[in-house]
């Protein structure tokens, strides 16, 4: 019996000894010699068939090999798990000395990057920012603007209604007579009515059925032709740059009378005539006038004691000709080739 247990004793030791690095087959040991089917256990369950004198001796033994093989599972886990986490911190050793990885920064898009450029110039000129809804009643998208019932930019083919009465508003102007409305009448205005118009147009390399739009409007006593010409002249050479030509043309809209078209020379060929400007030497960059009395009045302005003019420019185009983009489809194409490079 002694033997047997002795024997045991050595066969855990050297069992223990040669598990390596698995913690788990460590445990599997504990089972095989200590655990309830165990075979040490096993021989504790038999004593009952020793004889007394016997009893005590062999239960010495069989706790002492127990404590034994106990001290040994003990002494051998640590030192797997030391091994372990010694792996694991030569493993996963980092060089805290390494450059950080670069996060990829976006930017702003070269739509809206032109947006705040017309935007910031006009502010410096004390303009305000005004916003409406995209959504927009035909009563101010275009019966207070002196657009009739009849007119033929009121047809269906050319706008998107979404019932008799409503909608997506074709211009930014709607934004400028709810304004004259909110206002105490004939008080002074100076705002631009920057955002996103709506025209049933094809989608080409210079149309899209969704574009944005800057319009602005100033009304105060005495305004005149002069500070429309003064005042546009002088964003063109903010927006392009100082030595721009820019000229009016006599032109119609049904909001304003005078009316003008406004050119600006050439940004390609400087005024030489090139496939941009088709040969004339000039782009067509916006349009503008001065606000029509029937306008005025009908938004409670009384045009015998004041007067405004109004204009309104397309954001694309500025920005394709500020960029040399030749294809308005690319700004909303969202191609990271493209916009990349702002
Ligand atoms: C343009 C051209 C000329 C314009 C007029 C008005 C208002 F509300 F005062 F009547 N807002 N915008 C206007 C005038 C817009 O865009 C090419």
């Amino acid at each position: 019996m002694e033997q047997k247990i002795e024997q045991l004793k050595r066969d855990a030791a050297e069992a223990i000894k040669k598990t390596v690095a698995d913690l788990d087959a460590l445990n599997d040991i504990r089972v095989k010699y200590l655990g309830k089917k165990g075979e040490l256990t096993s021989i504790l369950r038999g004593m009952s068939k020793l004889s007394k004198e016997e009893r005590p001796r062999i239960g010495q033994i069989v706790n002492e090999a127990r404590s034994k093989i106990e001290a040994l599972i003990v002494e051998k886990n640590e030192e797997l798990k030391e091994e372990a986490l010694a792996q694991r911190l030569k493993n996963e050793k980092i060089d805290v000395t390494l450059p950080g990885r670069q996060v990829p920064l976006g930017h702003l898009h070269p739509l809206t990057i032109t947006l705040n450029r017309i935007k910031n110039i006009f502010m410096d000129l004390g303009f305000t920012i005004a916003e409406g809804p995209e959504i927009e009643r035909d009563y101010f998208n275009f019966e207070a603007l002196n657009l009739p019932k009849d007119h033929p930019a009121r047809d269906m083919q050319d706008s998107f209604y979404i019932t008799e009465d409503i909608l997506m508003r074709t211009q930014t102007s709607p934004v400028q007579a709810r304004t004259m409305q909110s206002h105490e009448p004939d008080s002074p205005i100076r705002i631009i009515a920057p955002g996103r118009v709506y025209r049933r147009d094809d989608y080409d390399a210079t149309h899209s059925p969704m574009f944005t739009q800057v319009e602005g409007l100033v009304i105060d006593k005495g305004i005149s032709l002069a500070d429309l010409k003064g005042t546009l002249e002088l964003v063109l050479h903010q927006i392009f740059n100082k030595d721009v030509g820019v000229r009016f043309r006599p032109s119609f809209f049904p909001f304003t009378e005078p009316s003008a078209e406004v050119d600006i020379s050439c940004v390609m060929c400087h005024g030489q005539g090139c496939r941009v400007c088709k040969g004339t030497g000039w782009l067509e960059i916006l349009g503008a006038g001065m606000v029509h009395p029937h306008v005025l009045e009908m938004s409670g302005y009384n045009p015998e004691k004041v007067s405004g003019f109004a204009f309104g420019m397309g954001v694309e185009r500025i920005a394709m000709l500020c960029y040399g983009v030749d294809d308005l489809r690319l700004f909303y194409d969202n191609d990271m080739r493209f916009l990349r490079q702002f």
